[in-house]
Formats: structure tokens, sequence, C-alpha cells
């Protein structure tokens, strides 16, 4: 069994990036010994402290919707990683592409629609902690970007469906998060969890039951690529839409939500 879950709105509050009222669900998981593995938004910088404080250092991570994955030792394998772990253990994969070349499209991009927004790496530590409500530090590592520009939005709706198709006319995805949008090569959520499957299977033999817990837009693929689903309750404004055979959706929001989904789908099984 394998739990995936994004983190900011699901187990970390949107507002505060609280997860104590998981904690008792979290672990649970660690003594019956199914992994969670963090399916993020967020930086590999930003994850390294984050992991340590949820304990989740033996399991493997998804950064920046999809664009890293990281590989603790346990989830290495002999013969399918080549290149050297780094200093740390980890080996890192990137589904994406180059941060420069990302950089450097969107700046093309932003000349010819004349649009206004704002790309993350460009903003004040200041500015990202008053859109955020990080901490400085924190504010830092979120700028750290490998293979993902999350970017606020300040025009019409119309120039932002340029601006899509502009992305894939460039093979570049678009997706929404709790505040910002994200620009990343043809990678998500959803074809990152799949990879790991896939290294699960390669290592185990078996592939894995696998469990999904998300609120946003950018985890719908995230939830789809999961035998069992948790749609957690959203501060979004408009629905997030989704089919799954086997889908919950909470009453609750944020840690608490991911609680429910929890008691939901493996209550019985690791009571
Ligand atoms: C950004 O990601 C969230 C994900 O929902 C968003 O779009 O609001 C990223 O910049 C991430 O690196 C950062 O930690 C997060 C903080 O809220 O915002
Ligand atoms: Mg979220
Ligand atoms: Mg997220």
């Amino acid at each position: 069994r394998l739990v995936f879950t994004d983190l900011d709105g699901s187990l970390l509050d949107h507002h505060d990036y609280d997860w104590e009222p998981a904690r008792p669900w979290l672990n649970r998981l660690a003594a019956a010994g199914v992994p969670v593995i963090p399916v993020t938004s967020k930086t590999r910088a930003e994850l390294l402290p984050l992991r340590r404080e949820l304990g989740l250092e033996q399991t493997p991570f998804i950064a920046e919707n999809g664009a890293i994955i990281g590989l603790p030792a346990a989830w290495q394998h002999a013969r399918l990683d080549r290149d050297p772990a780094n200093v740390d253990g980890l080996r890192v994969k990137a589904l994406g592409v180059d941060i420069d070349f990302l950089t450097r499209r969107l700046r093309v991009i932003r000349e010819r629609l004349q649009a206004d927004f704002r790309c993350l790496p460009d903003m004040s530590i200041e500015e990202i902690v008053e859109a955020t409500g990080l901490d400085a530090p924190r504010a830092e590592l979120a700028r750290a970007r490998e293979g993902s520009i999350p970017l606020l939005w300040h025009d019409s709706e119309a120039k932002l469906d340029a601006l899509q198709e502009m992305l894939i006319n460039d093979n570049l995805t678009l997706t929404q998060g709790g505040r910002f949008w994200h620009v990343m090569g043809s990678a998500d959520k959803g074809r990152a969890v799949n990879w790991l499957m896939a290294r699960f299977a390669a290592l185990r033999g078996v592939a894995p039951w696998s469990l999904g817990l998300g609120d946003g837009p950018n985890d719908v693929a995230l939830l789809k690529a999961t035998d069992a689903a948790v749609l957690i309750r959203g501060v979004h404004s408009h629905p997030v839409e989704i089919e799954h055979p086997s889908l919950y959706r909470t009453q609750t929001a944020g840690p608490r939500g991911w609680a429910e989904g929890m008691e939901h789908w493996l209550g019985k099984e690791l009571s």
C-alpha cells in the first residue's frame, strides 16, 4: 500500500500550514509501515525540512507539481539508477524541462501577450511572505525552483486562455494551485505518481494498492492515478471537477479532512 498526498490545503492547513490534526494518522501509518509520499507544488528545498518535521524522511517525494522526484536509498534501483546519488543520499529525477528554458519562455510570452502576471522567482521575500503566509526562511526555499514556475495572475480570463494556448503550443503545462498558477514542462502530479508506482513494482515485483489525497485542480491527475481517492474540501472558489470510481469527498478541510479521508479508507484495516 502507498499513500500519495498533496500538502498545502490537504495535509497542511491552507492558511497557517498546521498539520497537528493529521498527526495521529501519520503515526498509525508509520506503525503499519505504509509509506506516505508528498506530492506537492513545493520545491525540493522546501521539502527537506518539512519531511524531517513530518517524519517522512524514508519515503520518496514528488516536488514542483510532478517535475521533480526524490528517491531515498530504499527506493533506488541498482540497474535503473545510474547517476550517482546526491550528498544527502537522495537520487533526484527531473521529469519536466530545464528551469532556464521555462524562465525564457515566460519572458517571451509576457512580451507577446502584454499580460500582467508576477512570477514567484521575481518576487521579493517580503512579497512572497505577504502572498503566502510562509515565514521568510521558508519563502526563500519556495523561490529555489528547479522545474516549475508559480505565478500570480493579475489579468483577464481571456488573456489567461491565451497564455494557456501559447504554453500548450510550446508543450508546456499550466495548472492551478491554491494561490498561484504553475507553469512546467509536460509533467503533472499524475505522471509522477505513475512513475513511482512503476518503480515500486520494479523493486517489489508487485503493483501497489494506492490511495491519493488532494484538494485542488492540480491534484486531479494525482487522484486519477490512484486506486482510491480523497477529495479534501478546499478553499477554492470553483469546485474541483473529477470523475473517479472510488472517490470520497470530505466534509472538513485541510488536515482534518485528511484524517477524515484516512478514516474512511483505512480506518477498519488499521484500527
Ligand atoms: C505555492 O504552491 C501552492 C500550492 O497549492 C499554491 O499554488 O498556492 C508554491 O510557491 C510553493 O512552493 C509554496 O510553498 C506555496 C505556499 O503556499 O505556494
Ligand atoms: Mg493543495
Ligand atoms: Mg499542492
